[in-house]
């Protein structure tokens, strides 16, 4: 009863398992123990697709995208051993983890240093499809390949529906001999970032995969680049819905060209064509002429399915209370570095590159940059926040570019934008437009700093980033 963590026949499980995106091309599985896994953060040299030569990746235990399968609500255990050359840690992507487990070096933990381990404990408490990468030199670390999926199982999802495929969208900044570009330019972080011309789906270009005629299909499709902005569509495929945003149960809602921002996700559901050979593409349409990513064929016996079913039991999260929320105000904007930085650096013998900051600014979140100045190590915190209490926060993008804005260890909702139709989901990541106001309602969690930044990586390491002190 073997299958790898990719592609999944929803009528087999296992208590838990990983595999890598390779496994769609070549299937080879690696199971884990049920209790634990241990992931290694390492250099790889493997030659990507179209390449001639070898590029030097960073990847967890080897593989592109790794896929880790958990279930909600049940103990699990990562080991995370780094043997890179620089320290590390992992961030848990969208997951509500105790603030003691969200990964963020001089923030929640001491970075882990090269050789050294560190041991990640949770139960998850939502449902959904996360990923997880470092959150220190995360320009690099994601540009080399540094990511993998966590799927948390929801036990309510049993039946819904026939396959579900993973599809972890990354570009790659990588020249035909292998080498890579710069991950971080001034010309790219100063505007939409650097992108990569190598465009992959599970680390294939252009990869296929099979569904059967008739089948209910879930994709759990994630965007793990640094910078590109793809409008998902689905050709050939009648009405694809998306059924979870940042892995959230919604009301069903038309795909039709879906943002989906670095680190945001979406879960599309729709009924296989009934014939036997049909193609389905996935495409980006953001451009003038729309990009295929992968492609879905269907091969088998016809399955006879109904569109009835094509929706997730309701997410259960913190509801916040509009009514007695209080009100925050954060306006994206550009920015410029803070002169005081390079003598309270050198007054504190400490330097920069040491505590994850960068000495080069373009952006600022109330006009307060990261660096920032304290007589702390850390600036001081965007907002303080009372535990347990409901907030609505305005987010105004006056910058002409585009910003996913994350928020660590909260889901919150969206309740609606200024300049379009959105509608109200659940998210960790949403993109404001330029000239946008989006307003987001939470309920304060765990006491701790989280952090909460732009998820375009050249943004948030040059300014864009800041953090809320709940207690
Ligand atoms: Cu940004």
């Amino acid at each position: 009863m073997d299958y790898d963590g990719m592609t999944k026949s929803l009528l087999t499980r296992r208590e838990a398992l990983m595999t890598g995106a390779a496994a769609l091309l070549a299937p080879r599985l690696v199971l884990a123990a049920p209790e634990a896994v241990t992931l290694t953060a390492g250099v790889v040299a493997k030659t990507l697709p179209g390449n001639v030569g070898p590029s030097t990746l960073w990847l967890y235990n080897e593989k592109i995208a790794p896929v880790l399968r958990i279930r909600r609500n049940e103990a699990f255990t990562a080991v995370f051993r780094n043997e890179l050359a620089e320290h590390s840690a992992i961030h848990w992507h969208g997951v509500r983890v105790p603030h003691a487990m969200d990964g963020v070096p001089f923030i929640t933990q001491d970075p882990v240093q090269p050789g050294e381990s560190f041991t990640y404990q949770f139960a998850p408490p939502d449902p959904g499809t996360f990923f997880f990468h470092p959150h220190c030199n995360t320009v690099e670390a994601l540009g080399r390949g540094l990511a993998g999926v966590l799927v948390v199982e929801d036990p309510r999802d049993q039946g819904l529906f026939d396959i579900e495929h993973v599809l972890v969208l990354k570009d790659w900044r990588s020249r035909h001999d292998g080498s890579f570009e710069d991950f971080l330019t001034d010309a790219g972080a100063a505007r939409a970032g650097s992108f990569g011309d190598l465009r992959t789906v599970n680390g294939a270009v252009l990869p296929t995969l099979t569904v059967q005629p008739g089948a209910r299909v879930r994709l759990r499709i994630l965007n793990v680049d640094s910078t590109r902005i793809p409008m998902l569509s689905l050709r050939g495929a009648a009405k694809p819905v998306v059924i979870a945003t940042d892995g959230n149960a919604c009301d069903p809602f038309a795909l039709n060209g879906w943002r989906l921002g670095p680190a945001m996700r979406a879960d599309v559901a729709f009924i296989a064509p009934s014939k036997a050979g049909a193609e389905i593409i996935i495409e980006d349409v953001f451009g003038t002429k729309p990009r295929p990513l992968a492609k879905l064929v269907t091969a088998g016996q016809e399955l006879r399915s109904t569109r009835a079913s094509l929706r997730l039991p309701a997410a259960e999260l913190p509801q916040p209370d509009l009514k007695t929320a209080t009100r925050l105000d954060v306006q994206l904007l550009s920015g410029s570095a803070d002169p005081k930085l390079e003598a309270w650096a050198k007054e504190n013998g400490v330097s920069p590159d040491e505590i994850c900051l960068t000495q080069k600014v373009f952006w600022s979140l109330n006009r307060q940059v990261w660096p920032g100045m304290a007589h702390d190590r850390l600036p001081p915190p965007l907002f303080e926040l009372k535990s347990g209490r409901s907030y609505v926060a305005e987010l105004f993008n006056g910058t002409p570019h585009q910003h996913p804005m994350h928020l660590h260890g909260h889901t919150f909702r969206v309740l609606g934008s200024s300049e379009r139709d959105l509608p109200p989901h659940w998210a960790d990541t949403v993109l404001v437009r330029p000239k946008e106001r989006i307003r987001i309602a939470f309920v304060a969690g765990e006491p701790g700093d989280w952090m909460f930044h732009c998820h375009i990586i050249e943004h948030q390491e040059t300014g864009m980033m800041a953090y809320l002190r709940v207690s």
